[in-house]
């Protein structure tokens, strides 16, 4: 994991509001309205992380947006079969089940102090059912700096029980690393519920 250099990344606080400002054009409808977007991405929420996958249905875990694109994000629950089921077939067929999510957990999520696993999975999802997805300059959780500097992508909630995917926009209007983090408590799992440096704008 490379950090942010302390440089930049105050030049993303210093731009914050020109980034707020570009970050607002959400849409409830499927495909959503406005300018065409430059690419579409899809975000899927699971417990406990983030599947970032592009049109054709290819994972990655890194994309790098070259300055100024637009991209419509779309973003669901990966328990929301109703939503899934409106994705692009290719996006569909690529999520990954709930046994590779799962496995995924186990290799890089600590145990739990107490009980396993999949008993804290168990318990999340019955309890704790909704994630949230934002994009925020990487580094963030450990700055524990003002809420609202520097976000790309202000939380948008990503409901369990959705029936619709959520279509958002966001352009890459200021240079740097940014990080895909659920912000809705979501159980055990939840502090490690991040994409780290998912966007990259050189
Ligand atoms: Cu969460």
């Amino acid at each position: 994991m490379t950090q942010v250099p302390r440089r930049q990344f105050l030049s993303i606080l210093a731009a914050s509001a020109g980034l707020i400002g570009t970050a607002g054009c959400v849409g409830t409808g499927f495909p959503g309205g406005g300018g065409a977007p430059d690419r579409s991405v899809y975000l899927g929420a699971y417990h406990w992380g983030f599947v970032l996958l592009d049109e054709d249905g290819t994972e990655h875990e890194q994309l790098v947006l070259d300055p100024d694109t637009s991209v419509r994000l779309v973003g669901f629950n990966t328990s929301a079969g109703d939503a899934i089921s409106q994705l692009p077939q290719a996006v569909e067929d690529a999520v990954p089940d709930h046994e590779e999510l799962e496995e995924r957990n186990e290799a890089r999520i600590p145990s739990p102090p107490s009980g396993s696993m999949h008993d804290a999975l168990e318990e999340a999802n019955e309890q704790y059912p909704n994630h949230s997805l934002a994009v925020m300059p990487s580094g963030w959780n450990h700055m524990r700096g003002p809420m609202g500097g520097g976000m790309m992508l202000h939380p948008i909630p990503l409901p369990r029980f959705a029936t619709q995917p959520t279509v958002t926009g966001i352009r890459a209007s200021q240079r740097g690393d940014y990080t895909v983090s659920c912000l809705e408590y979501c159980g055990y799992g939840h502090p490690y519920m991040e994409l780290e440096e998912a966007f990259v704008v050189p």
